[in-house]
């Protein structure tokens, strides 16, 4: 059940061949607690010093153009690496580096047709899946307002949207209603609740696309996937180190950043908590995302962005738990499950946020406005321009 299409066996020795790795090949796993890659750790032996990779197994049911989404990501790398670059070991802990296939390619294709990366491992960081303190919060908040802040000047062609209409809430809310329609699991009749707290709310699914289609929101280059797990952060220190998880980034709205932010970080309980009465928004983290994000992001947002960016928190919640509804219905199909009713869990946490979101609505507004008062609005990003 965990594997959505089941995906032919891995051979990982043969797939660490085909990249520019030096020494051995000692031992590989598994790793990670993402929803949509296979991801692996694997040993190399170089000269008698253990040195670890991350190999990854790019899920091309989810991206249809995987040259396209590598060659955003090496782009985005590529000027992470030039805008930041300290000449030192830190510029390959701060920035994903790619290792190249023997043939200089960024990925390799295996005899089955799967898709493969491999990059080198960051190590003494790490990402959690729940975020524990306000500081936390406010260090990843950072780093991906930093992320966005760095991705302003990035010259060239429009990014590749490596799935289009990644976060079109009202595209998603079409989804679950044909989901509802089609009933192809037979599930229907038992999320009664779940589909009509959806429905109640579809209002709120166009706000965003329409201050974008008026011209009052800006689009940006965005990560799109800034869950907190997508942030490492170091063992010691505690500070963000490196954003991963790159293969959504792609023109989008900065709320979608910080709204999946507060999705993922502000919930007490976890995304696939069964017991969805655990769950509610903590004010406190809320507060260290807000700090954090408009400590690297408060120099470029604009008038609108500033007004919504409580609201975005909200969105994002809703648009995910939409998203889980519908591979429920669908019959777990998109995202990777453990156990039956997996995604109803997650949908149902993300709902219970949401209306622990709607309970403390005017208090997150008012701690927005009194943090941004100490980031006036810049004139080039009042105008609109990203
Ligand atoms: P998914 O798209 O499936 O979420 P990710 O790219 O987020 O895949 O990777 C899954 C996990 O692997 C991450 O949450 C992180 O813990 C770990 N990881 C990813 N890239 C690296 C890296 N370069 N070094 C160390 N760990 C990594
Ligand atoms: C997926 O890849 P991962 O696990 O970081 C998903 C996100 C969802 C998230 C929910 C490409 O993120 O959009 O918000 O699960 N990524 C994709 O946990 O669909
Ligand atoms: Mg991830």
């Amino acid at each position: 059940m965990s594997q959505p299409g089941n995906r032919p066996p891995v051979v990982l020795p043969l797939v660490a061949q085909a990249f520019q790795l030096l020494g051995r090949y000692v031992e590989g796993s598994p790793y990670g607690s993402g929803h949509i890659n296979d991801t692996f750790v694997i040993t190399m032996d170089q000269a008698g010093r253990p040195v670890r990779y991350l190999l990854q197994r790019i899920n091309d049911r989810v991206f249809k153009n995987v040259p396209a989404l590598m060659e955003n990501i090496q782009r985005v790398t590529d000027h992470a690496l030039s805008a930041g670059a300290k000449g030192d070991a830190s510029d390959s802990r701060r920035v994903l580096t790619l290792v190249r296939t023997r043939e200089g390619a960024a990925w390799h294709q295996d005899p089955q047709g799967g898709f493969w990366r491999c990059y080198l491992f960051i190590e003494n960081a790490r990402t959690h899946d729940l975020v524990e303190n306000a500081r936390q919060a406010f260090e990843a908040a950072r780093a991906f307002g930093e992320f966005q802040r760095m991705l302003v000047d990035l010259r060239g062609p429009r990014l590749h949207e490596t799935i289009p209409g990644f976060h079109n809430t009202r595209s998603r809310f079409e989804a679950l209603s044909r989901a509802i329609s089609a009933d192809r699991a037979g599930r229907v009749h038992a999320v009664g609740a779940e589909i009509e707290f959806a429905l109640a709310r579809e209002r709120m699914a166009g706000v965003v696309l329409d201050l974008m289609a008026r011209g009052e929101m800006p689009e940006r280059i965005t990560h799109n996937d800034t869950k907190f797990n997508n942030v490492m952060l170091d063992d010691t220190t505690s500070q963000a180190v490196c954003v991963i998880d790159l293969d959504t980034v792609m023109p989008g709205s900065a709320l979608y950043d910080f709204g999946d932010m507060v999705r993922s970080a502000t919930n007490s309980a976890a995304e696939d908590e069964p017991d969805a009465s655990k769950v509610t928004m903590r004010m406190d983290i809320f507060e260290g995302l807000v700090a954090g994000y408009t400590a690297s992001a408060g120099v470029f947002l604009n008038a609108a962005e500033r007004a919504h960016l409580a609201f975005a928190g909200k969105l994002i919640t809703y648009e995910i738990g939409l998203r889980f509804l519908t591979d429920h219905l669908e019959g777990d199909v998109y995202f990777k499950t453990k156990r039956q009713g997996h995604n109803l869990d997650r949908c149902r946490t993300q709902f219970a946020l949401v209306a622990s979101i709607e309970r403390q609505e005017g208090e997150m507004q008012g701690l927005v406005e009194r943090v941004l008062k100490a980031h006036p609005v810049q004139r080039a990003s009042a105008e609109g321009g990203a």
